[in-house]
């Protein structure tokens, strides 16, 4: 399919995994992340592959980045057919412990990085009277697990806040909108929890089989290939071994 679309957290796991798979089935795709080596590394392999990528170095917490994304990609590309939310920080620690700026962290990314990169992209989305947004949410946003008070809270925001935008975007402009719900993907997610008691509880958690990436990524792809008469509201997808 020849549509445009801008992938966040595209340097590396789910992210990075959705680019190739979107790449791959015609899509020009426009990798956004901190992390400009591994974008340009990515954006190689997707040409290598004969694909089309565009690299931009952006923070999702500045909406500075994320209007200059948007218009990079308009002028590189013409337009953008969609949107999807993917960066995201999952610094796990029990609440007694108050760790308030990775409290912050996540909600500056998880949340108003999705809020960011809904207001830079919605114009666009309006002009072409269609589109897509995927959020990536979590299973995260339907039950509570250890050290996850506020990262829970994050997904959940993010899950109630596509719902909104789905009733107020779809049946006006035809925008479509879903969350995706995860269970534990095999990515580097984790890497960022610092508290030693949820580190020990995580290599519980690593003895599971978990998700691909690729999984995700088929998700999505399929998200993105129904009929604009289809909504996919929710995906929540769990590996076979998770309660
Ligand atoms: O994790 P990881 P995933 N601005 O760490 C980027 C959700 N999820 O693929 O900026 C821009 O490999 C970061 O890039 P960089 C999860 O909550 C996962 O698993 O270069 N980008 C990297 O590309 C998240 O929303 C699981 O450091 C920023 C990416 O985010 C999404 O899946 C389960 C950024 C993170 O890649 C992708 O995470 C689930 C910023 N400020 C939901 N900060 C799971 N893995 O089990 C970070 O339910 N990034």
């Amino acid at each position: 399919e020849d549509k445009v679309l801008i992938i966040t957290g595209a340097s590396s796991g789910i992210g990075e995994a959705t680019a190739k798979k979107l790449s791959q089935d015609g899509a020009k795709v426009v990798l956004m992340a901190r992390s400009e080596d591994k974008l340009k590394t990515l954006k190689q392999d997707i040409e290598n592959n004969n694909g089309e990528a565009l690299v931009i170095s952006g923070d999702v917490t500045k909406s500075d980045d994320f209007k200059n994304a948007v218009q990079q990609t308009v002028d590189k590309f013409g337009k953008v057919d969609g949107l999807i939310n993917n960066a995201g920080l999952m610094p796990l620690s029990f609440v007694e412990k108050l760790k308030t700026d990775e409290w912050e962290q996540m909600v500056d990314v998880n949340i108003k990085g999705v809020l960011n990169g809904v207001a830079a992209v919605l114009p666009e989305l309006k002009k072409n009277k269609g589109g897509d947004i995927i959020n990536i949410s979590s299973m995260a946003a339907h039950r509570y697990f250890p050290g996850g008070a506020v990262y829970c809270a994050t997904k959940s925001a993010v899950k109630m806040f596509s719902e909104g935008l789905r009733q107020e975007l779809s049946p006006k402009y035809g925008i479509n909108v879903t969350s995706i719900e995860p269970g534990a993907v095999d990515t580097n997610l984790t890497s960022t929890i610092t508290d030693e008691d949820i580190k020990e509880k995580m290599k519980e958690m690593q003895k599971m089989t978990t998700l691909e990436s690729e999984d995700i990524a088929n998700a999505i792809h399929y998200t993105l290939t129904q009929p604009a008469r289809v909504n996919i509201n929710d995906v929540y997808i769990v590996p076979t071994e998770q309660k």
